[in-house]
């Protein structure tokens, strides 16, 4: 029994003092979310599948929790592919890059989840991902998303006379500020992680975002009232640095491609169902007081033309018929 003992004692510290073996490579990315968020989920399951894929045992090193900024900044890495090799970026936070990216994301595109999957399981965005390619170097590899955005705000606001003057965060897109402009909100753009601080400090009245981040950040504390204007579902482009996707082998660079658009499967599915649970689950809480909107189709109308004369702009008026016509 003593000399098992002394076996054992000797096989755990022999494989303690063993270094670990190397990964064949480490890949670097960056989330918004801790490890529940959907966001954060479908990052890691990218990863797993690229293992399985390529057959490699690449080490995942995955920032969560803002720790490496917010998305604005991790655009900037990726494009110079410095510090992190992928992550999520919301359309709208690649403007500066490639002016057409927002018609992703744009404010009253989807009509509901049904058409927002039709749209994203088809390739009518591929003329983005090519412009992409060529004005930021950056590589979509999958679509994640699913959560719906709603208007979060200090005030209750349900119907076209409240929402009048209504001071809003928007992301940096103009084409998110023309929106909520015409449907007579005063939208300003702050950085997603000065948001809290500017409905405290009364700078702006609310923001617009989907259940689980509101969740997550707890922007009910200062902005406890959520109107269903639905007027988004989020796109979640999973963005690979074109210089790091470069360096990959043509093998890898398959596995990359493949594990990006079932990661993206898996985290459409995910956010989807996750979201009424977590708009539920603030409500009981005592967290969020929930309101509807009289006259969406009102919203709409004011919509169409500003989405119309954007899509214009670009050149892209064929696009968005296609997006429309799905
Ligand atoms: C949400 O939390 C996310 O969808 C994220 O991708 C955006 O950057 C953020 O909102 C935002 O509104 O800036």
């Amino acid at each position: 029994i003593k000399s098992r003992a002394v076996v054992a004692a000797l096989a755990v510290s022999v494989t303690a003092t063993l270094p670990a073996a190397a990964a064949d490579m480490t890949l670097r990315g960056a989330s918004l979310f801790d490890e529940n968020h959907a966001y954060t989920k479908t990052l890691m399951k990218f990863g797993e599948l690229v293992n399985e894929y390529s057959g490699q045992d690449i080490e995942f090193d995955l920032r969560l929790n803002s720790e490496l900024g917010i998305e604005p900044d991790y655009v900037n890495f990726l494009t110079q592919g410095v510090a992190i090799d992928y992550a999520i970026i919301a359309p709208s936070n690649l403007a500066r890059f490639a002016d057409a990216l927002p018609l992703m994301d744009m404010p009253f595109a989807f009509r509901d989840l049904d058409h927002w999957n039709a749209v994203l399981s088809s390739d009518v965005f591929a003329p983005l991902e090519e412009e992409l390619r060529e004005k930021a170097d950056l590589v979509i590899v999958g679509y994640a998303g699913g959560g719906t955005r709603n208007l979060i705000s200090n005030k209750k606001i349900s119907n076209m006379a409240e929402l009048e003057g209504h001071k809003m965060r928007v992301m940096g897109a103009p084409i998110q500020a023309k929106v909520f402009d015409a449907i007579s909100a005063a939208p300003s753009a702050i950085a997603y992680s000065e948001v809290y601080n500017a409905i405290q400090t009364g700078v702006v009245d609310g923001l617009e975002n989907e259940s689980a981040s509101l969740a997550q950040y707890k922007f009910y504390e200062v902005a406890p009232h959520v109107t269903l204007t639905k007027h988004s579902i989020t796109v979640r482009p999973i963005v690979f640095s074109g210089k790091s996707f470069d360096k990959l082998s043509p093998e890898l660079q398959e596995a990359v491609m493949k594990a990006g658009k079932e990661a993206g499967a898996f985290g459409r599915e995910f956010e989807a169902a996750q979201d009424a649970e977590k708009l539920a689950e603030m409500k009981e809480a005592g967290n969020i007081e929930v309101h509807e909107f009289e006259g969406r189709e009102k919203l709409l109308e004011l919509v169409v033309p500003v989405q119309d004369a954007y899509a214009a702009e670009l050149g892209a008026q064929d696009l968005l018929d296609a997006v429309r016509a799905k």
